[in-house]
């Protein structure tokens, strides 16, 4: 069945990203409505075989619309989806907007794409490292009982758009000319760096962007319980966040029965030979849908624990493949 579809941000580095997307997984869409800043208003858009003129947002586009992608900031999306909403347009918000509000299903299609049927016109794309980490802790989780996570992350600057991309080429040029880095985006110069500060400090000293993984895995993962911990860091790496992982099981757990499990897991390649020097590395995981896991070993400091190391694409399966991928689940559950 065809779908009017609109994305909200469609010149932004995640709405270019889910229109590659979308042509890529030849979604059924008999119009795209590309909307974004009336400063970018007639852009031109290529989208498959055709050019898409930007339009700024109006309600007469979301009263076209089946479904909405939005791809803009907090802010932004608290402002529009229940405008779009209201004009029975079902909003995919990559945004924090309504991730953790009760009623709007945060969804990870591989882990909780049950929840999705319960949306009352808004689903919620979760943060691109919580989407990471749940595709590979979940299979985990099915097999040996999760009682403990402990996560360090290593985030891409395209994590800040392309403004961050900018600021990594700009600092990294002054450095080789001996020149001052002047930060902008980021906290400080990013170039040679790593910054432990992703968005704002809140409770306990932890940033908000170590909470989101803690509060949208549990909404995820339905385990309101789970013990979870988390360190963000910003590191001089363009695309795709890599992330550092131990856990501890309630059940006896073995690198072998992991590598087992994920190797059958939805969403997950496993490369893990150390001998032969296979891992995942950002370098080349980027531009890929799926998250890869390697390093599985014993964590040597518990009973029951493993310590593994994953790396996956934040534009793609961070944001842009999985809002695709629950706007495949709504049309063919016919749930808009
Ligand atoms: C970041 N996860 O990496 C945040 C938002 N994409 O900046």
């Amino acid at each position: 069945k065809e779908v009017t579809m609109a994305i909200v941000g469609a010149t932004g580095a995640v709405g270019q990203e889910m229109m590659k997307v979308l042509a890529e997984r030849d979604f059924k869409i008999d119009e795209l409505i590309c909307l974004a800043d009336p400063r970018e208003e007639g852009t031109q858009l290529k989208f498959k075989d055709e050019v898409i003129t930007v339009q700024k947002v109006t309600e007469e586009a979301f009263r076209k619309a089946d479904i909405a992608l939005f791809a803009v900031g907090t802010e932004i999306s608290k402002e529009l989806a229940p405008i779009a909403v209201k004009n029975n347009c079902v909003v995919i918000d990559n945004s924090y907007a309504f991730r953790l509000e009760e009623g709007v299903p945060l969804v990870v299609p591989e882990v909780n794409a049950e929840d999705i049927k319960s949306h009352k016109g808004i689903i919620a794309n979760p943060n691109c490292s919580t989407i990471i980490m749940t595709v590979a802790i979940n299979p985990i989780h099915k097999e040996y009982g999760l009682k403990r996570v402990v996560v360090s992350t290593y985030q891409a600057v395209s994590g800040a758009g392309k403004a961050g991309i900018d600021e990594l080429d700009e600092h990294i040029k002054a450095y080789m000319k001996g020149e001052e880095m002047k930060p902008s985006v980021f906290q400080y110069p990013i170039a040679f760096n790593l910054i432990p500060h992703i968005d704002v400090f809140v409770e306990h000293d932890y940033t908000r962007e170590e909470m989101k993984m803690v509060w949208e895995t549990r909404k995820i993962m339905h385990l309101l319980d789970l013990k979870i911990a988390a360190t963000a860091v910003r590191v001089p790496v363009y695309r795709s966040h890599s992330e550092s992982i131990n856990l501890e099981t309630y059940k006896p757990v073995t690198p072998e029965g992991v590598r087992e499990v994920l190797s059958r897991a939805p969403g997950v390649i496993v490369q893990d030979n150390p001998q032969e020097k296979l891992y995942p590395m950002p370098l080349y995981t980027s531009h890929k849908d799926e998250v890869f896991v390697g390093r599985i070993r014993k964590d040597i400091s518990t009973e029951n624990g493993i310590a593994m190391w994953v790396v996956a694409d934040q534009i793609r399966k961070g944001a842009a493949t999985n809002a695709v991928q629950i706007a495949e689940i709504v049309v063919k559950d016919n749930l808009y």
